[in-house]
């Protein structure tokens, strides 16, 4: 029987972002869903407790944007990790794989070069539905709700391996 990895490794129930700061960085591209993706980043912040005092929010034009921004954040070194979001949809545009490719590459090169884990909130669909599937309101399936999760978990470990 296949299994999904997600049941098998949960996330730890103890995890807390309590003090950690985090920013997300978001698409104005297809906005009817990336604030979707951006209220669900929310929400998993505050469910682990990052402060909103903590959390610093900004938009970049389109999904290729994130990984400048995201490695600038990074730089700057006010963050503990980037939740980053988007929305590609293959149907819409010609060149979903320049764009869709470019900023996962980004944004994996950004996190190894400074350190600074960046969850890929992006979404990479075939089409409107699939999008609006991946980025459902409380207690659904929501993309940057996990990046939010992603995120808190990937920065304690950074943690606990500098400690
Ligand atoms: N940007 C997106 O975030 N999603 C898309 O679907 C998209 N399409 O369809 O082209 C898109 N293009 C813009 C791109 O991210 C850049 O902002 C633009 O090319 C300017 O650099």
């Amino acid at each position: 029987m296949a299994t999904d990895a997600r049941s098998e490794h949960r996330v730890d129930p103890d995890l807390d972002g309590t003090g950690l700061r985090v920013a997300v960085v978001a698409s104005r591209f297809n906005d009817h869903i990336t604030l979707r993706l951006l209220d669900g980043a929310r929400r998993g912040l505050a469910a682990l407790h990052v402060a909103e005092a903590d959390i610093t929010e900004a938009w970049v034009p389109g999904a290729f944007e994130l990984p400048f921004a995201a490695k600038a954040f990074a730089e700057s070194g006010t963050v503990d990790g980037v939740v980053c979001i988007g929305c590609v949809i293959r149907g819409e545009t010609t060149h979903y794989e320049e764009v869709a490719g470019q900023c996962a590459a980004g944004l994996q090169q950004a996190q190894l070069a400074t350190g600074v884990p960046m969850a890929f909130g992006v979404l990479t669909t075939e089409n409107l539905e699939q999008a609006l599937n991946r980025s459902e309101e409380a207690g659904g399936h929501n993309v940057g709700e996990e990046g939010a999760t992603v995120v808190v978990e990937m920065a304690r470990l950074v943690e606990l391996l500098r400690r």
